[in-house]
């Protein structure tokens, strides 16, 4: 074993979930080891325990796998549980943790972002619980960073990441796993898949899932095409990719435009789906139609009783403080918990362990449930394809349906990338000083009912996150909040959601862009955003 000298790196905080930097900051000599080290050194157990490990497969993930395999050999971990060919989706990584029941696990992924030797590359710990490490723990992590003056690895030759089966480095077993089969297990025990299997087998169904060259293309392969008897065709961009293809592995309207184009017009696919970089986020489609994230949670929730794994039906739900109140309103009628988290799903994971909670999600087109600790692209499509198979009704019947029973909430989001940091930190700041002034105010036409910087209190461990976003709230259900985004990897991002809510059924069909006209114009004013960022208009719009 070699004890090898380093110095700190300052920059090794974990954000919204996990690190995430250029690929070029990663390839600085010392700079993986040692955040690897300080997992090490922090979470004591992986020393004689077992550690699951696996990436998104983007560019620099097989040399990671292979750097953090021979400094698990050094630092005393017992069996590493390795994905084939150094591949976990993250859900699976989830699910890999809970079943094998390891000490942790460690993710490679940037998730979303675009992966190349100019693009992003990150790493996350998992808790033994399969989600990701509460705050506690990615501070004590970075704590570490800070001081750290050396880091353990052994010499050896490159471990075998495609053979499954077991084999050694140094004194570590290393079990080379299946990276569908246990996930897929699990997913066969959640829905229905004869009645599934049906519904592509109608003649009348027709369904595209967009894999964007990302993780997802072979657990969509083998579960829609090969178990569900979906069409070839069906899973497109469906070969993982180490730079997705030049793509960006976003599913939204504006990165899954392929998607998009096949829902569209005339000859329109009936369902339409994307997953994004790592297999956690979803976009769901119907022919024409477009399922807000925030919809998507509700919709499940009113409907979480016709789906087996949730047939007994669910005792509360959970939304990031800024996804739109519509699974709110299903809550209240069905007299389910309702909990307000900031962003970020680690946390879920204590109302999810509590039992608090079932279903949860979140605007940045997440959504999950009990079934693992981290929020399931797949488990999402495949809720979807259950709800579809059982009530046999097209995706835009089914929400506006729900529209009608528990009105509709307009939701809009707008990103603001790569600005500077400072002007981003201004204008946040300046925000919080207008907090006080805004309750009983008419912003035209609309009275403020409050205004605050949303903090969390977690009601199963007591501990406190502050300053998670500005909220503004309006008297007729309507929302502004602005945060900055702990997921880029350059300057800020600011973030500004926008929420509307329609109770009538005779106006839910509007435009989006109509009905938000007036608190665009009122946030953008409010937050000086062209003053103070330079910007005139968004660079994303989901
Ligand atoms: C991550 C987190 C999510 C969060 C999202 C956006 O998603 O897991 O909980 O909502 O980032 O965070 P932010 O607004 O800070 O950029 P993913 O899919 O990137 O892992």
């Amino acid at each position: 074993m070699d004890t090898i000298t380093t110095q700190p790196f300052s920059d090794q905080r974990p954000g919204t979930s996990g690190l995430r930097k250029k690929v070029k900051a990663f390839q600085t000599p010392h700079y993986l080891e040692n955040f690897v080290q300080a997992i090490f050194d922090t979470q004591t157990d992986l020393r004689g325990g077992v550690l699951a490990l696996g990436g998104d497969g983007r560019f620099y993930n097989r040399e990671a796998i292979q750097i953090i395999l021979r400094m698990a050999a050094a630092n005393g971990v017992k069996r590493v549980v390795l994905g084939q060919g150094g591949l976990l989706s993250t859900p699976a990584a989830s699910c890999v943790i809970r079943k094998y029941k390891t000490d942790g696990g460690i993710i490679l992924s940037a998730s979303h972002n675009p992966g190349g030797p100019e693009d992003d590359f990150g790493i996350k710990f998992n808790t033994p619980n399969g989600g990701p490490a509460p705050e506690s723990v990615t501070e004590a992590i970075f704590e570490r960073t800070k001081s750290i003056t050396e880091y353990s690895i052994i010499e050896g030759q490159p471990v075998d990441l495609d053979q499954p089966g077991e084999q050694t480095l140094g004194e570590t077993s290393i079990r080379v796993i299946d990276s569908v089969k246990d996930y897929a297990d699990l997913m066969m025990q959640l829905f229905d898949f004869e009645r599934i299997h049906q519904l592509f087998n109608s003649g009348v169904f027709s369904m595209r899932f967009d894999a964007m060259h990302a993780v997802t293309g072979p657990y969509a392969k083998y579960i829609l095409e090969g178990l569900l008897g979906a069409l070839p065709e069906t899973v497109i961009n469906g070969e993982p990719k180490v730079d997705f293809g030049g793509g960006h592995p976003d599913p939204n309207l504006a990165h899954a435009q392929e998607l998009v184009s096949l829902t569209s017009g005339p000859n329109a696919v009936d369902f339409g789906a994307a997953s994004d970089g790592d297999g956690d986020r979803n976009m769901i489609l119907g022919r024409n139609f477009f399922v807000t994230p925030s919809d998507s949670l509700a919709v499940m929730a009113a409907n979480a009783h016709l789906i087996k794994g949730y047939a007994t039906g669910i005792n509360g739900v959970a939304r990031s403080m800024p996804t739109s109140q519509a699974v709110d309103r299903v809550a209240d009628q069905l007299g389910l918990a309702c909990y307000e988290t900031p962003t970020g799903w680690k946390f879920f994971g204590n109302l999810l362990d509590a039992g608090k909670i079932a279903l949860c999600g979140e605007e940045s087109f997440g959504t999950g449930s009990n079934h693992i600790r981290e929020k399931d692209g797949l488990w999402a499509v495949l809720f979807w394809l259950n709800l579809l198979a059982v009530k046999q009704q097209s995706v835009a019947m089914i929400v506006q349906a729900h529209w009608h029973t528990f009105g509709r909430n307009y939701y809009t989001r707008y990103d603001y990338e790569a600005i500077d940091k400072h002007a981003a930190e201004g204008l946040m700041a300046h925000l919080r000083s207008e907090l006080d002034n805004l309750p009983g105010q008419t912003l035209d036409s609309y009275r403020v009912a409050y205004a605050d910087d949303f903090a969390y209190t977690d009601p199963v461990d007591g501990s406190r996150s502050e300053q998670q976003g500005i909220r503004i709230g309006f008297e007729d259900g309507s929302r502004i909040a602005f945060r900055l985004s702990g997921t880029g990897t350059e300057g800020a991002t600011l973030r500004l959601y926008l929420e509307a809510y329609e109770p009538d059924p005779t106006k839910q069909m509007q435009s989006t862009e109509s009905v938000m006209g007036r608190l665009v114009h009122i946030a953008l004013t409010l937050a000086e955003i062209e003053q103070r960022t330079g910007r005139t208009k968004p660079t994303v719009i989901t």
